[in-house]
């Protein structure tokens, strides 16, 4: 369930405003959403309490009866249908032209309407052609500003990165398109999607193979590609029509291995390890490892550790974050592995906001081989997911008892994920948390309190010794919202001392923690989980990005507790139900 963040519908509000002064509203109009936006970002009430709770929002600042029927169509929609209109009359590319120093509204609806210039791309054509200058109200000087801004905007890179459940999307009909030419021997996807970052910004594929000239003019005939950027003898830049770059290089078959190291960086990862080869009289570059004219290796990728005295580096583990300081391969972690993970201790049923009976959800999980799962269906806090009060959640126990006499193969552990309030207390009375067999604590509103309140919040929910496991503790979404302000350090320590497990949702874009934080967490022994979090079925199929996640922030298969047989899980939470 997501919450709604105050600032999406400002977002929304402001966006609103600049498309209306585009299109040449009534600037009364214009200047109502303006304010408005202005007024939701600075609001301490959470917009979406306040609508489920059926409150006036006309007694909000600034908000009329229109503005307020639009905030609730946001909330309860998720849209605005005005807003969805207007855009479809103007793009929103066109607003992003405000973005550019030098141009307000004025300005372009003047560019747009005159030169019928849509977004950045034609605007620094229209520029560079001088075609700007000739506008009324905009002249040489505007011009010469807006083509600076425009270049600066690019030297920054506002290169849109992609989450890695899309990047794979991408890659597997590509890599089956590459790998069914002939004169294509093998391909890898280097980069960071070799290293399994949760977003990626390029795709970088190395091929080794033999006719350059017929592999590159393949690889830019691959019916996805919209623009070929550059093509020579060993490398090829594209454009895919969704905008993401695809490079590809042709290396030797003797250079695969130092080639692959070097694309796969990361680049202060390499940087750290040509330092150390440099220490030890040699040099390393992505044709081999090199003693003076002396080529020692290079055809495959551990030569370049091994022949340094490094234990092979998984490459999750390249980001330079202290794994080539460690000089005993016993020393590095024996990273979790897919098959390693014994059960998913998040997933929804319709009985509140999932997509699919428990029944499937368990014969779904059965499928997967599990030994056990928790149903953890919301609780009634969570209203727009239609949370469970405790007459339900009675029901949903002994449904679930039932569920546990039917089916043999799996355990079903009853659950809830439970809301934490806003004073840190939680959504059920303590008489129906105990009759749980595991309890999942979640924030999912108030999600714009100060930083030291949002902590102390999420302790004092620790404390509690109905606490087992912290859901997505910071509410990030990737590429979308941000998380929450919180001191995870603190919020760390508090789960260590109280034995409260920390969740790594297994969602693409939560995926919360964070690498960093799983790696903190490691090295503080608190206890991890790796969930899906499914709302349906096909849900389930997400652990794969909790668990690459999980790698990239140094975890074990001990340190995640889903590893567990179902009695040593069991031991675990029983001994911490008891440990205050
Ligand atoms: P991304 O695409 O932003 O998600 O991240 P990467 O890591 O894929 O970066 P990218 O595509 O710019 O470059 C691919 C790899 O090539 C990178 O991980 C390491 C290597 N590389 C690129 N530039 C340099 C460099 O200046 N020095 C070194 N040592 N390696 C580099
Ligand atoms: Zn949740
Ligand atoms: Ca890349
Ligand atoms: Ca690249």
């Amino acid at each position: 369930m997501m919450p709604m963040h105050n600032s999406e519908v400002a977002e929304q509000f402001r966006m609103m405003a600049d498309l209306l002064s585009i299109k040449g509203a009534n600037r009364f109009k214009i200047r109502a959403y303006r304010n408005a936006a202005q007024i939701l970002s600075n609001l301490t009430d959470n917009l979406l309490d306040m609508v489920n709770n059926d409150e006036d929002l006309t007694k909000l600042d600034g908000i009329g009866k229109e503005l307020a029927a639009k905030i609730e169509e946001m909330v309860k929609d998720g849209k605005i249908s005005a807003l969805e209109e207007l855009k479809k009359e103007i793009s929103p590319e066109v607003a992003e032209m405000l973005t550019i120093s030098g141009l307000g509204p004025e300005r372009v609806k003047t560019i747009y309407h005159e030169l019928n210039v849509k977004n950045i791309a034609a605007l620094k054509k229209a520029a560079e052609e001088k075609k700007i200058q000739k506008l009324s109200g905009l002249g040489e000087k505007t011009e010469k500003t807006i083509l600076e801004a425009i270049k600066k905007r690019e030297e920054k890179g506002e290169q849109k990165r992609i989450l890695y459940s899309r990047a794979e999307e991408i890659v597997k009909p590509l890599v089956e398109y590459l790998k069914a030419l002939e004169a294509i021997d093998q391909v890898t996807i280097a980069g960071s999607y070799r290293r399994r970052k949760s977003t990626i910004g390029d795709l970088d594929i190395l091929v080794c193979g033999t006719d350059s000239e017929k592999i590159m003019k393949y690889f830019n005939d691959y019916e996805d590609v919209s623009q070929v950027l550059s093509s020579g003898e060993t490398k090829s830049s594209v454009l895919l029509n969704d905008g993401i770059q695809v490079d590809l290089r042709l290396v030797k078959k003797e250079n695969y291995g130092s080639a692959l190291q070097y694309f796969t960086g990361s680049k202060e990862h390499s940087v750290k390890l040509r330092k150390t080869s440099k220490e030890q009289g040699l040099k390393i570059n992505e044709y081999g490892i090199f003693d003076g004219d002396e080529r020692s290796g290079g055809a495959e990728e551990k030569d370049m550790y091994e022949i340094l005295g490094l234990p092979y580096i998984e490459p999750e583990l390249r980001e330079n974050r202290g794994e080539l300081e460690i000089k005993q391969a016993s020393d590095l972690p024996d990273l979790i592995t897919l098959e390693d993970i014994k059960g998913d201790l998040q997933m929804h049923t319709d009985a509140s906001d999932g997509n699919n009976t428990m029944v499937e959800m368990i014969e779904a999980a059965i499928e997967k081989g599990y030994q056990y799962i928790a149903i953890t269906d919301h609780s009634k806090r969570v209203t727009i997911a239609n949370g469970l009060d405790v007459k339900r959640v009675k029901k949903q126990i002994e449904k679930i008892d039932k569920m546990n006499e039917k089916y043999d193969d799996i355990k079903i552990l009853k659950s809830m994920e439970v809301d934490i309030l806003k004073d840190g207390s939680l959504d059920l009375p303590e008489d129906i948390l105990s009759k749980l067999d595991i309890r999942i604590c979640a924030i999912h509103y108030n999600t714009n309190l100060s930083r030291e309140d949002q902590t102390k919040r999420m302790i004092k929910a620790i404390e509690n010794p109905f606490c087992d496991i912290i859901a997505h503790p910071t509410g990030r979404i990737i590429l979308d919202r941000e998380p929450y302000a919180i001191d995870l350090d603190q919020v760390m320590v508090a789960a260590k001392e109280n034995d409260c497990i920390l969740e790594i949702n297994a969602q693409p874009d939560r995926l919360d923690l964070s690498d960093q934080y799983i790696k903190k967490a490691v090295e503080m022994n608190v206890k991890l989980v790796i969930s899906t979090d499914a709302h349906s079925t096909g849900g389930l199929e997400n652990m794969k990005y909790g668990v690459y996640q999980a790698r990239r922030g140094w975890c074990s298969a001990n340190d995640v507790v889903n590893t567990l047989a179902l009695s040593d899980l069991l031991s675990l939470i029983n001994k911490e139900g008891s440990k205050s």
